[in-house]
């Protein structure tokens, strides 16, 4: 006989529960809530291969709860994916693939990290929209080659977080008609009975969001959820909330329907319990044959594999240059002749020669680089014209018409830089998104979970410092800059003009592995002369930009804006008699990654006499000038100013890096 759905569902219970207690902690609670869920999108709807989880029309799965990992890690297990049961008996222990919260890279078939609630859900509004895109970019007549639903469980944590209303209002305007979320609706959150803090008319907010909202689902009535899903898939126009009515801990006859079932074990004597409730006599972690056989969507999901590569079959003998292109727009790789495209660029840019603003210098960037590659979706927080982000090829993407190249975010700095991760992960694109840099800090955790992920997105940042002007203190970034250099497997990169902007562009386009954050000024740079051994090692993040003859009396170390004024100092300081050499350093952690060799031979160890120029917090030099040397920068917030007299003010000038050398011992 047959597992009923209850019984498939108690597996999920079971396991949760079990592999909290023996790693004694974990969230058994929402697994063990939307497991009836769980069980009737994943056996009835989900489109997927558990022995290829890198199909690419796979439905999208996002468990933005992500506390309640053991929930996905059941999910995977059961349905046949390569995550063993000793995997989940090592649920939380040091390189197993079942870690506290789903990280991506570790359990196949964990589409995104989460664990940041809030963050899920952006992630699955980029995964639905990169969909949509694609889906408009690349099917033809009889051809759906690219359609696939996204969904996304979540609960009350994340909806409280704001993150929530940016994407989900973004995902509404742009009648993203595959994307279903699942609320959790249980009214607990850690601090117990939500009534005390979220009260909002959730329903009512998404409808006004344009979602379709099916409400009053009773989450553990598998009909009820099963008419939901079938309702969700048919409206096509618009994104679906499906509001389930949950009891957290289901299944546990003492701690259900209370927080202490939320981050907790449930202990040996309630699971015991739970195991008589549920009518699951089977021991931990032993599952019956007949459930792995209801679980099982081996043979299905390559059933449903083999049928889509049958359609693309066709479709790549019928359109076989739209099929080549999205095999490699899918595989992440560029085309063969960019490198060599963008080094003529790049080129072009030394001998052109052109005083301008470096955010300038990055839209004609963009125009020669998003015209080379079509996967670039581009995209700004309402700052396009600020950040200088549009180009000549420019489409918008809509609710109507989503075959463009550009998104307009609104003012949603962290649900853009959310949704962009899920753009990444699904792939077909690099997405690029900018704002000022003073404004990252509202995204900040976004860019931290791309650099985690390493996912090679693009974040460009303009008006970078003090420079910016009258805009005043809140607008003018101090400590921004170092907090990025600080975010491992982030690289950081501030050019000085726009042969730096070009090498800055190109290596951000190139990276696979990881995320690169572009900073830009608004303010008006000097372009500087490079002979065609500097301007190849402008890659390697820091090089000799200005030498002198023999071993220099002092080396001065400069970034972005403040390189022109850098050299200035060194003429005056030439003048004196002194030998000068001054480096430019786009990118610190790209000049880390070089061999010691190189370091050594652009910052010797042997001359201490060091001082670094940067209209920015100036701590973070001092592991490059040592004790012996100097800062010239900020430690202070700024103030509202003309560019050129806040410089002045804070003493950001030729003048100020000659006095400090000079007051070197
Ligand atoms: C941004 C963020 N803030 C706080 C937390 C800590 N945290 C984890 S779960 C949780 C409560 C979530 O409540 P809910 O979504 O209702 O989950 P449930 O209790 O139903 O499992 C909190 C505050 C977090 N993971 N992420």
């Amino acid at each position: 006989m047959s597992s009923t759905r209850r019984e498939l569902a108690n597996a999920i219970r079971a396991l949760s529960m079990d592999a909290v207690q023996q790693a004694n902690s974990g969230h058994p609670g929402a697994p063990m809530g939307m497991a009836d869920i769980a069980q009737v999108l994943w056996a009835d709807h989900m489109q997927h291969n558990p022995s290829n989880p890198d199909w690419a029309n796979r439905d999208r799965f996002v468990l933005s709860n992500g506390h309640g990992s053991m929930l996905i890690y059941s999910l995977l297990h059961l349905t046949g994916y390569a995550l063993p049961i000793e995997e989940l008996k090592n649920f939380r222990q040091l390189h197993s693939k079942t870690p506290g919260h789903p990280e991506y890279g570790y359990a196949p078939g964990v589409e995104t990290t989460t664990g940041p609630l809030g963050q899920g859900v952006s992630n699955a509004v980029g995964m639905a929209i990169a969909e949509k895109t694609l889906a408009a970019q690349f099917n033809q007549p009889n051809f759906d080659v690219v359609d696939h639903f996204t969904y996304c469980f979540l609960g009350d944590g994340c909806l409280m977080e704001g993150i929530s209303h940016e994407v989900c209002s973004l995902a509404g305007t742009l009648g993203l008609g595959k994307l279903v979320a699942f609320w959790d609706d249980n009214g607990i959150s850690i601090d117990g009975h939500v009534e005390g803090w979220f009260t909002d008319n959730t329903p009512a907010r998404f409808e006004a969001y344009g979602w379709q909202v099916i409400a009053n689902v009773d989450g553990h009535d598998s009909q009820a959820v099963a008419d939901a899903i079938a309702a969700a898939k048919a409206e096509t126009s618009k994104p679906t909330l499906i509001c389930c009515k949950t009891i957290i801990g289901f299944g546990s006859p003492n701690k259900s329907g209370t927080h202490n079932c939320h981050g907790a074990p449930l202990g040996l004597e309630e699971i015991k319990a739970a195991r008589e409730f549920l009518n699951w006599p089977h021991a931990p972690f032993d599952i019956p044959a007949d459930i792995y056989a209801g679980w099982d969507a081996k043979v299905s999901g390559a059933e449903k594999e083999q049928a889509w590569n049958e359609t693309f079959a066709a479709y790549q003998k019928t359109h076989p240059k739209l099929a080549a292109e999205l095999i490699r727009r899918l595989s992440g790789d560029l085309p063969a002749d960019f490198v060599e495209k963008a080094d003529a660029f790049i080129q072009q840019s030394q001998d052109k020669s052109e005083n301008v603003a470096s955010r300038k210098a990055s839209q004609n960037s963009i125009e020669t680089f998003a015209t080379l590659l079509p996967e670039v979706l581009g995209g700004s927080a309402d700052l396009a014209g600020s950040n200088l982000t549009i180009w000549s090829g420019t489409k918008g993407i809509s609710a109507d018409d989503a075959s463009g190249n550009y998104i307009y975010y609104g003012v949603r700095e962290f649900g853009m830089s959310g949704i962009m991760n899920g753009i990444g992960l699904h792939g077909g694109f690099r997405p690029f998104g900018a704002t000022f840099l003073m404004f990252m800090e509202y995204a900040r955790n976004a860019v931290r979970m791309a650099s985690l992920m390493g996912i090679p997105n693009i974040f460009v940042y303009t008006h970078d410092s003090i420079g910016q002007g009258e805009d005043g203190p809140t607008h003018q970034p101090i400590e921004q800059v170092a907090n990025l250099r600080l975010t491992p497997n982030l690289d950081t990169w501030r050019p000085c003009d726009a042969a730096e902007t070009a090498v800055a562009w190109k290596s951000a386009l190139v990276r696979k592995n990881g995320p690169s954050a572009l900073i830009f000024s608004r303010q008006g740079l000097p372009a500087q002369p490079r002979n065609a051994k500097q301007l190849s090692h402008v890659a390697k993040g820091g090089y000799v930009l200005k030498d002198c003859t023999g071993i220099p009396d002092v080396i001065l170390i400069a970034t972005g804006s403040e390189v022109g004024i850098t050299v200035e100092a060194a003429e005056q300081l030439s003048v004196l008699g002194m030998a000068v050499r001054v480096v430019s350093m786009p990118s610190t952690s790209v000049f880390d990654k070089q061999d010691a060799d190189y370091r050594e031979s652009v910052l010797p160890k042997s001359v201490t006499k060091r001082v670094a120029v940067e209209a920015a917090h100036v701590d973070f030099w001092h592991k490059y000038v040592g004790l012996g040397g100097a800062v010239v920068g900020m430690s202070t917030f700024g103030e509202s100013a003309p560019g050129a007299a806040l410089l002045k003010y804070f003493g950001i000038t030729s003048d100020a890096v000659v006095e400090t050398v000079k007051g070197l011992n």
